[in-house]
């Protein structure tokens, strides 16, 4: 044993003994601060092995730059590059602690005005612990110091530093691949910095980070205010005046967003295992007080649920790659709904029983002017609560009453589901429904978390009856996107007993519902061809909102004069004469393929394609090159971040304050939760 740690000491002895103790030592404090300090959500063997192994490829890379150097220069480099990573590692501590986020560039330049006020609450929120970040640097200095470990100052072979640095390049290679392997999009679609911390470490993720920061920044510093021109000029030629008929119907009222994850319309009225698979939503569609649309379609792209969040909130596209909430949704100027409306007396709050991070909403929400944001971090929590990206929703519906009763009326509240979400995992005791059985995995569960979404929404409904909310508010609520993918034409033919699913098929098949569903409201089922960009001008117009004046890419699904021109994000698009796919054009009402087009047709159709091609390009100019920052809607006042923070605990000491202002609790003389009924398995005592 002696002569083992006598061996072990003279490989110490040696610098690269002493780079390889520096890996080792960092790995260990890495890995300790990875489970102590961050809360990555990793699941299953992979995650859990690439948790261990990120660490090691940027280590062996930056640490693996001081063995270029000569004599002792080399240990000077080596301690100074583990001290600025441990600083970095330390600033994210403690951050995280705050917001449940990493550090970005933007956040760091400070000119962004996310007001973040870490600085004054350093040393109140610094743990003992923390410090332990920094105790390899310190072994190491005191291994020196006290000569436990002697400097070698012999020359390296050149080539070892090289081959270094070249294995630091492949074991990122593999870390990279079995990454992208298990998350696919992990780079592209940029869901959560969360994602790539726990994929590819924290170093990784500054790089990535900068790299993303820089880019988007480029296009912006070279944008100017006469890139509004053109599309000043658009909206102005595609200006559909709203329905005086509906204008101002719902003035004054509260209003709830309720976003049914990946809810498709095919879904309303279908049957399975003999009975209604939706019994609630399918009765608010079909009230009269509810004006539903079935020729509705979502128009996401990569950023799915972040993409349908930015069009309904601000009548913006989302970009064709990537989520614009995450790229620019911190730093872009908005004039977002809750903006709109907070400054019409309104109170704003999104909920959502995932972490704060995802989709980078616990930023994008501020620059929207979201006064509240009840993320996962608000609720209690118990194992059982929660299955795939976050809470139960019959869970998280019922415990959001205790907040939405001390909201001051009128409020604007979105409540954002997530139990219906891919790959459609539900509890045996929450399930009610069979299966489907077409043998499709990912498409047969569909139905199971479809179902019991319906019953959360058929409880929230209730307890809005039991309190009066009914009355005094609008309830909108909207599919945002398909739940089954294109990738499953078999399964959906299966579905709906047909021999064949094909592309036409597909393109009617991302119609998702939208319906407003209001106390005295004109209702029925309107056939007008829309999608979410619409959404925003519908909503103001019914709210009295003159939008006139703002940039935004959807008109009033009740116009006369709405475009029925349904855009895809990837230019595709539905109109209810021609639906185009790819290179392919399709008569709307048959499906019939057009084969040879007439002149005439041709016409038409190059038009139309034109028309969405523009759209989308002038939408993403705006926001790649933040244009709204030169633009000032008449009354409108820019939003400034700092106003915002959702932190758990200023938040309910705002909330506090908010007594006698009109709450719910207020008016009816004490907490209404206990009228909230459910049939959670999990709340049962
Ligand atoms: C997570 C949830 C899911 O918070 O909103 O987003 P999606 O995967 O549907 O885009
Ligand atoms: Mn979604």
């Amino acid at each position: 044993m002696n002569a083992f740690f006598q061996k072990l000491r003279q490989f110490f002895n040696t610098k690269l003994g002493f780079f390889v103790l520096a890996i080792g030592l960092f790995w260990l404090k890495t890995v300790y601060a990875y489970y102590t300090k961050f809360n990555l959500g990793v699941k299953g063997s992979m995650q859990t092995f690439l948790l261990l192994f990120n660490p090691i490829p940027t280590t062996v890379l930056l640490l693996g730059i001081a063995i270029y150097m000569k004599g002792r220069k080399s240990y000077i480099y080596l301690l100074i590059i583990d001290a600025i990573t441990s600083i970095w590692l330390f600033a994210n501590i403690l951050y995280y602690r705050e917001f449940s986020d990493f550090l970005t560039m933007t956040l760091m330049k400070g000119s962004s005005s996310v007001g973040n006020n870490l600085g004054k609450s350093i040393l109140g929120i610094i743990e003992p612990t923390d410090f332990l970040v920094f105790l390899d640097l310190v072994i190491l200095i005191l291994l020196l110091a006290f000569k436990v470990i002697k400097v070698d100052v012999r020359k390296l072979n050149w080539k070892i530093p090289a081959i270094i640095t070249a294995l630091s390049a492949l074991l990122f290679g593999v870390n990279l691949t079995l990454a992208q392997a298990d998350r696919s999009g992990l780079l592209t679609r940029t869901f959560d910095n969360n994602y790539i911390v726990k994929y590819l470490g924290l170093n990784s993720y500054v790089v990535y980070d900068g790299v993303k920061t820089a880019k988007t920044q480029a296009v912006k510093a070279n944008a100017n205010s006469s890139d509004l021109k053109s599309v000043k000029k658009y909206i102005k030629a595609n200006y559909a005046a709203p329905n005086v008929e509906y204008s101002g119907v719902a003035k004054g009222k509260n209003v709830f967003i309720i976003h049914l994850e990946s809810f498709q319309q095919f879904l309303i009225d279908y049957k399975w295992d003999g009975q209604e698979v939706t019994p609630n939503i399918n009765k608010i569609y079909h009230e009269n007080n509810t004006l539903s649309f079935d020729n509705f379609f979502h128009q996401v792209g990569q950023g799915k649920t972040a993409d349908a969040e930015l069009m309904l909130e601000t009548s913006l596209f989302g970009l064709p790659e990537g989520s614009a909430m995450v790229t620019d949704g911190t730093t872009n100027t908005f004039q977002a709904a809750p903006a709109i409306l907070g400054q019409k007396g309104y109170t704003s709050a999104s909920f959502h029983g995932d972490v704060p991070s995802f989709w980078n909403r616990d930023n994008t929400y501020k620059s929207w002017g979201y006064d509240y944001f009840f993320s996962s971090e608000y609720y209690k929590k118990k194992k059982d609560y929660e299955i795939g990206y976050g809470m139960k929703d019959k869970i998280f519906l019922k415990d959001s009453a205790q907040y939405i009763e001390q909201l001051p009326q009128p409020f604007y509240a979105k409540m954002i589901t997530v139990t219906n979400h891919y790959p459609y995992l539900l509890d045996k005791q929450n399930q009610s429904i069979e299966p489907t059985d077409t043998g499709d995995n990912t498409v047969d569960g569909y139905v199971q978390t479809a179902k019991y979404l319906d019953q959360s929404i058929g409880e929230f409904m209730n307890w809005l009856k039991e309190t009066g909310l009914d009355k005094n508010s609008m309830v909108v609520f909207y599919g945002d996107h398909y739940g089954i993918s294109g990738n499953h034409k078999e399964a959906v033919a299966k579905l709906f007993d047909k021999k064949e699913f094909d592309d036409f098929d597909n393109a009617q098949f991302q119609k998702v519902p939208f319906m407003v569903h209001m106390d005295g409201l004109k209702g029925g089922v309107n056939h007008t061809y829309g999608g979410e960009i619409d959404v925003l001008p519908t909503l103001m117009n019914l709210l009295g909102v003159n939008d006139k004046d703002y940039i935004q890419f959807g008109s009033d699904l009740l116009s006369k004069e709405h475009k029925q021109i349904v855009a895809f994000r990837n230019g595709d698009f539905v109109t209810p004469e021609y639906t185009k796919v790819g290179s392919s054009f399709y008569y709307t009402k048959t499906g019939k393929l057009i084969k040879k087009p007439t002149k005439k047709q041709q016409k038409i159709l190059d038009g139309i394609s034109n028309h969405v091609t523009t759209e989308l390009s002038l939408s993403d100019k705006v926001v790649t090159g933040d244009l709204l920052r030169f633009f000032n809607p008449k009354g409108f006042e820019k939003v400034d971040k700092k106003d915002y923070s959702y932190k758990k605990s200023t938040a309910l000491k705002k909330l506090k304050k908010t007594k006698n202002k009109n709450t719910l609790i207020e008016k009816s003389g004490g907490s209404t939760v206990d009228k909230y009924k459910t049939d959670a398995p999990e709340l049962k005592e």
